[in-house]
């Protein structure tokens, strides 16, 4: 029966250009999303700028704009780069649009109605100089627990503690670079026990992966703390309505941004129902790709916001591990960025997709990226088993038979073998096994040359024996097609030239009925070979 599935990815920051590291997300759930809505799902897919917060505004006011003209110039990069990569969103918005605006106020009111919400005063870190108070990681000082120096003002990435940035010693603004002091201040939070139960309940019921159970049960067992979701102006975000000079904390605007980024989505398509989705009895499937850098907010707070507005939790959270390179998570100081113009401007999207394909499970490991493994890859893979397949086939076809493929198989049985594998391949897509997919893919398609290298078509047409050559060539085009099929989720160019060549719409509907008497383009070059010393040029 055919699924409604609403998916999202987390939304990046809008204070910087994209690099590949961002693109490991974007990827993995547009790969699902593609072969979700092949099978014949309804899939909305949808995300947006994270566009609130301390950084963006400090980042706008060292650039002389506005965090409006910011926010709003980075949108538009961002949308083109995800296009660029072929990120289908059917709808890409912001955390600073009306909608969330409003939903980011009803839920506040809700909260308070139901006395969700406790008043407190804390005490924090303040710059005099520039008069704002500093948020974690706008400080550093010595750890209070090992003394190491240059640690940020929540954790000791030394000794692993986590302290409060008021405990740090010798904390040094990160903004001025000069003494803070410690102020009080009135704030709001948000009473997480309150949920303790439910939240229990949506944790044990299989919606998490076993490291993320495990990580979040352990908070668990720790306590929930109460959250505070308020902020001291200056900031950029939305105002705390009966709260002067406060605003709503950014990390409570962006989860609500999944709910108004789909009902901005719904005021486009008025097929869609919101309801539908969002109600506490919905039956539709809701799933976040999400980073393990930001479980915490999506198993804890992002649930306990739902179910204190009476609205549905989401079905499963997948989380992935990060990009790394030489084993270190990608750091611009570290100088191993490669943004994503950079990569567009020297190759194509469909080869960074497959080699993150090749590499990503529904396991929560970081992902090591390595540019001479990806050549290898691509050419081995792409160039010299997949796309070659289809080059040795064709060009008897176009020289003997006019491009037209034979009125049956020469071998039907491994036609069957293939079908059936991809009932395998569909399953390992399924569980977001890409990297089994693709293990599988190239199986078939070693198999599929070794075909050809048996039946010699080459000798064939020497002996003339036309038939036979005319069916194993078109063999050899249809197992070509199936290997298409599996891979179009992962790199849609080379199926939509795929799809050119054989002049026929690749899906895995009608997988089973083989290209039989049917006209085929002329071959051409369907990938070009990456050149390793180009790379390493360039990159
Ligand atoms: N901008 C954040 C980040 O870590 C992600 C926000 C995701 C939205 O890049 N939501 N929630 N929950
Ligand atoms: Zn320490």
């Amino acid at each position: 029966m055919k699924k409604k599935i609403l998916v999202t990815c987390a939304l990046p920051y809008a204070n910087g250009s994209m690099h590949i590291g961002h693109m490991l997300e974007h990827i993995q759930a547009d790969i699902w999303v593609r072969y979700q809505k092949m099978i014949g799902n309804e899939v909305w897919f949808i995300c947006a700028d994270d566009a609130h917060g301390t950084a963006i505004m400090m980042k706008s006011r060292e650039m002389s704009i506005s965090p409006e003209k910011l926010i709003y110039s980075i949108f538009k990069e961002h949308k083109f780069d995800l296009k660029s990569f072929n990120i289908l969103y059917d709808h890409y918005s912001s955390t600073h649009n009306y909608e969330n605006k409003y939903f980011v106020k009803k839920i506040y009111y809700t909260l308070k109605v139901n006395q969700l919400i406790k008043e407190k005063i804390i005490f924090q870190l303040y710059d005099t100089k520039e008069k704002i108070f500093l948020p974690d990681r706008f400080v550093t000082g010595s750890c209070p627990i090992c003394y190491s120096s240059d640690q940020y003002g929540d954790n000791c990435e030394t000794c692993g503690a986590i302290y409060k940035a008021i405990e740090l010693i010798n904390p040094i603004s990160n903004i001025s670079y000069t003494q803070p002091i410690v102020c009080s201040s009135l704030h709001l939070f948000f009473d997480l026990n309150m949920f303790k139960k439910k939240l229990n309940t949506w944790i044990n019921s299989g919606v998490l992966q076993k490291p993320v159970f495990n990580k979040t049960q352990e908070w668990f067992n720790i306590g929930l703390k109460k959250w505070n979701i308020s902020r001291d102006t200056p900031y950029f975000g939305f105002k705390i309505p009966d709260m002067p000079e406060k605003y709503f904390y950014v990390w409570l605007d962006a989860p609500v941004c999944y709910i108004s980024t789909f009902k901005e989505l719904c005021n486009k398509n008025k097929y869609l129902n919101f309801y539908e989705f969002w109600n506490i009895d919905s039956q539709v499937k809701l799933y976040h790709f999400i980073g393990k850098d930001i479980i915490y907010f999506h198993t804890l707070f992002w649930p306990a916001i739902l179910e204190s507005i009476n609205f549905r939790k989401p079905t499963r959270i997948f989380v992935h591990g990060h990009v790394t390179l030489n084993g270190k998570k990608l750091s611009k100081s570290r100088g191993s960025l490669i943004s994503v113009k950079k990569w567009i401007k020297y190759l194509d999207s469909d080869s960074l997709r497959y080699y993150y394909a090749s590499k990503l499970s529904s396991k929560i490991e970081d992902i090591e990226i390595n540019l001479e493994e990806f050549t290898n890859r691509i050419n081995s893979d792409i160039v010299n088993k997949i796309v070659n397949l289809a080059s040795r086939s064709a060009s008897f076809l176009n020289n003997y038979f006019s491009n037209i493929l034979s009125f049956e198989l020469d071998n039907k049985k491994l036609y069957h073998t293939f079908i059936h594998a991809t009932q395998l391949i569909s399953y390992f897509f399924r569980k977001r096994e890409f990297h089994l997919a693709i293990r599988k893919i190239i199986e078939l398609s070693n198999i599929a040359n070794q075909y050809i290298n048996d039946q010699k078509p080459w000798t064939i047409s020497i002996t003339k024996n036309y038939i036979k050559l005319h069916n194993i060539c078109s063999m050899g085009i249809n197992l070509f097609r199936i290997i298409m099929i599996c891979m179009k989720p992962i790199v849609p160019d080379l199926a939509k030239r795929t799809e050119l060549f054989l002049m026929t719409r690749l899906s895995w509907n009608n997988i089973n009925k083989p290209l039989l008497n049917h006209n085929i383009n002329l071959f051409y070059p369907l990938y070009k070979r990456i050149d390793l010393n180009f790379i390493k040029k360039n990159f």
